[in-house]
């Protein structure tokens, strides 16, 4: 088994927070590599794209999150197997960067400007994807976005919700899931029980 080290930020979510969840599923050993915001600013100049996460496996040096995600979601039998079942998964997955690429445009803003902006995002773009994501289940018909079991994409959908839920952006209402996509809050609430998050979390804790 090669040696795995993933960088990222030091709490417990955003981009890197979905494929921790899945090397501890199956207990593969990797190094948790977790940087300060002060740190970013020297590490990510060593990053082909200045930006984390990265995988360091070996000495090779991967970057991109969705990519990296599903390399160990097949690693632990978190990737479906059937192409269209693929298919979904990165459909899913890609829409929850969109998230992300939306958000980071109001960071940096302040007092009035920022309210403004967050609102724009969370009456907008944020609003739509999340109903889109809620589509998407309803779509599967089933507990999970695809293969009718647990894959990467239910992983990184709860990692986002649980952000969203958590308040950690101002002006962005925590229960703004519940509100616009109540099937995906429930696809939330679903993925809050399942035994690899709660094991997850239960190793975090205990390791405070
Ligand atoms: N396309 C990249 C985007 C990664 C990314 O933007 N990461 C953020 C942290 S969550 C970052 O490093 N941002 C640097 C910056 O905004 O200056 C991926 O999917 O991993």
């Amino acid at each position: 088994m090669p040696n795995y080290k993933l960088t990222y930020f030091d709490f417990d979510g955003g981009r890197a927070e979905a494929i921790r969840i899945a090397f501890h599923s199956q207990n593969i050993k990797f190094e948790d590599h977790r940087i300060s915001f002060a740190q970013f600013a020297q590490f990510r100049k060593t990053t082909p794209f200045n930006s984390i996460p990265v995988l360091n496996i070996d000495s090779i040096l991967v970057t991109q999150t969705n990519p990296i995600l599903s390399y160990v979601g097949k690693m632990t039998k978190l990737y479906p197997t059937d192409d269209l079942q693929i298919l979904y998964c990165e459909e899913v997955m890609s829409a929850i960067e969109d998230i992300s690429h939306q958000l980071v445009k109001t960071f940096g803003l302040k007092d009035d400007v920022l309210k403004q902006a967050r609102k724009k995002f969370v009456e907008g773009w944020l609003s739509t994807i999340l109903k889109g994501l809620e589509s998407l289940i309803i779509r599967s018909k089933g507990d999970y976005f695809c293969e009718n079991q647990l894959t990467v994409a239910d992983l990184k959908c709860f990692v986002q919700v649980n952000g969203l839920s958590k308040g950690f952006l101002d002006h962005v209402p925590t229960d703004i899931v519940e509100t616009v996509a109540p099937q995906l809050f429930a696809h939330f609430n679903r993925m809050k029980k399942e035994p690899i998050i709660q094991e997850y979390y239960k190793m975090r804790e205990n390791s405070k």
